[in-house]
């Protein structure tokens, strides 16, 4: 490879880095899908995370986001709950407070004006 190619490849990954989120995940669960995304690494606190929701009746719904973490030796369950700000076009911003680092479980309850509402299963890692 010239010097050349190795500056535009550099270049290519460069951008890449700076608009990708540093986390991204796709949630299915039946036919609805949401892609879930976090412009900062995910870490014990407060977290803010994108969701996307793809169908169509689900663009301007209610949506709430629970997360919780099983009961774990020496630690009893935990679990928060939190309503998620609608931005249009089934865009959708949640604040998620996870007290500690592991494994958390998500349930993205998404209730439309008309029609019935689904809960969508995720999970996050940190
Ligand atoms: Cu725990």
């Amino acid at each position: 490879m010239n010097r050349l190619a190795k500056i535009f490849l550099a270049a290519l990954l460069g951008a890449a880095l700076l608009q990708g989120a540093a986390f991204e995940k796709t949630a299915k669960t039946g036919a609805t899908q949401v892609e879930l995304s976090s412009e900062k690494p995910l870490t014990s606190g407060k977290n803010t995370l994108t969701l996307v929701v793809l169908n169509e009746e689900y663009k301007d719904a209610a949506v709430s986001v629970k997360a919780f973490m099983p009961a774990m030796p020496g630690m009893p369950h935990m679990e928060s709950l939190s309503e998620a700000v609608s931005l249009g076009k089934g865009k959708y911003r949640v604040d998620l407070n996870l007290a500690m680092r592991g494994t958390w479980q998500l349930h993205i309850f998404i209730t439309p004006k008309e029609g019935k509402k689904v809960r969508v299963k995720s999970s996050l890692n940190l």
